[in-house]
């Protein structure tokens, strides 16, 4: 079960974005570059739109951290928005409202059904928090946990294999090449599909169109029995969908074959067990994408998730006005056009967390240390598969 948990608030255009993420052990070193790193790596991407040229994102720490460890106690982000002190009319917390008002909510978005839930006649009081904005703060949790995770040996790394309908060969794609070689544009290890990648984008652009994907994770050196199959909420496979499926704009995951699964014989699909020369199991295929019964199996994580198009539209969608009830063309802002790349940087994050959470709530320890050795003792005890019980 869980052990970790972390909060964000913050608008898009407000002052700064913050996170707290509580329940770290004691004695993690955090390197502030690390974050900044995943910070920088969330902002980048062929297909981004002006606002990245304003950010430039960088991590401050309010809380829980002295001279690069942490305390136990709760870790406190943040990412001041440069762009504030060009909205500060439109987003003063305390002044009185001037400038326009958005009222041509976009299909799309949050803003129909947040107005008529929160009964706001401006869509800005919906959409300044519904932005993937937020992300950034999600993308500095996980930097964090990724430090953990590396403490572990673990290691979390993604690659965009589709975008707009131009997929990658995935047969030209070595595993090892995922999360090192990629020419940072779009993260993607097939070069051949990058350029058609970066075609559509451009015509998307030139349409006032915008384009969705999908993102693959991989992650390399978990324990077997991560997770557990005897609940349904301690199911990793769960777990980490929902992660997933909570990051803007994103409509669908899989894991391992995920999908193929429906259509292909069990003879197909299962991976056989042998033993390896080494005395552990092993398998020949990883269709379960390392997951088995809710539990890692010691094979490398592999999910998918699906991201659908941006919904602010240059070429806008025909859509109503909540002040007259109109039908009229959908709000138009500056916008991406294709955000996949930095969405694949946040899948990354939101996976650090769930297996950061899942290792310190089944390894509990107060400290890194006790971390550390209690994960070895497991591994010592599961290393012979002939267990007793
Ligand atoms: C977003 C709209 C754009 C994006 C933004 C998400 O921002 P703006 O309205 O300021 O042009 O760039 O993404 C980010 C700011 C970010 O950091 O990812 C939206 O409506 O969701």
């Amino acid at each position: 079960m869980g052990h970790l948990r972390f909060m964000t608030a913050g608008e898009s255009h407000g002052a700064a974005l913050t996170a707290i993420l509580e329940g770290l052990p004691a004695g993690l070193r955090v390197a502030r570059e690390e974050i900044d790193a995943q910070l920088a790596r969330r902002q980048h991407g062929y297909g981004r739109g002006g606002r990245m040229k304003i950010e430039m994102d960088r991590v401050e720490v309010l809380a829980g951290l002295r001279f690069g460890e942490t305390l136990g106690s709760p870790l406190t982000l943040q990412v001041i928005n440069r762009d504030f002190v060009n909205w500060t009319e439109r987003m003063d917390p305390f002044g009185t409202p001037t400038g326009p008002q958005v009222t041509a909510v976009r299909p799309g978005h949050a803003d129909l059904s947040g107005v008529l839930k929160y009964g706001r006649g401006d869509a800005r009081d919906i959409l300044e928090r519904s932005s993937a904005r937020e992300t950034a703060m999600r993308v500095a949790v996980g930097a964090v946990c990724r430090q953990l995770l590396a403490v572990l040996d673990v290691t979390v790394a993604s690659h965009v294999t589709e975008i707009g309908g131009a997929a990658v060969d995935r047969t030209a794609i070595r595993d090892a090449d995922i999360g090192v070689t990629n020419s940072g544009d779009l993260n993607c290890c097939d070069p051949a599909a990058e350029t058609r990648m970066k075609e559509r984008i451009d015509a998307a652009q030139a349409a006032g169109d915008t384009l969705g994907g999908i993102f693959e994770i991989v992650v390399r050196g978990l324990p077997v029995g991560l997770g557990s199959h005897t609940q349904w909420d301690r199911r990793l496979d769960g777990r980490l969908a929902g992660a997933l499926m909570s990051i803007q704009a994103i409509k669908g995951v899989e894991i391992g074959a995920g999908f193929a699964c429906a259509h292909l014989p069990g003879s197909e699909i299962h991976d056989e067990i042998f033993m390896g020369a080494d005395g552990h199991p092993c398998r020949r295929t990883n269709r379960a994408g390392g997951l088995e019964g809710g539990m890692t199996n010691g094979e490398t994580l592999v999910i998918r998730a699906a991201m659908k198009p941006i919904p602010t539209l240059m070429t806008p969608l025909q859509t109503i006005d909540i002040a007259t009830g109109a039908e009229v063309s959908a709000s138009k802002e500056r916008s991406d056009v294709c955000a996949v790349p930095a969405a694949s940087v946040v899948g990354e994050a939101m996976t650090a967390f769930v297996l950061a959470d899942a290792l310190c709530g089944q390894f509990h320890a107060d400290t890194m240390t006790d971390l550390c050795a209690s994960l070895a003792a497991y591994r010592a005890r599961i290393a012979d598969v002939r267990q007793t019980s």
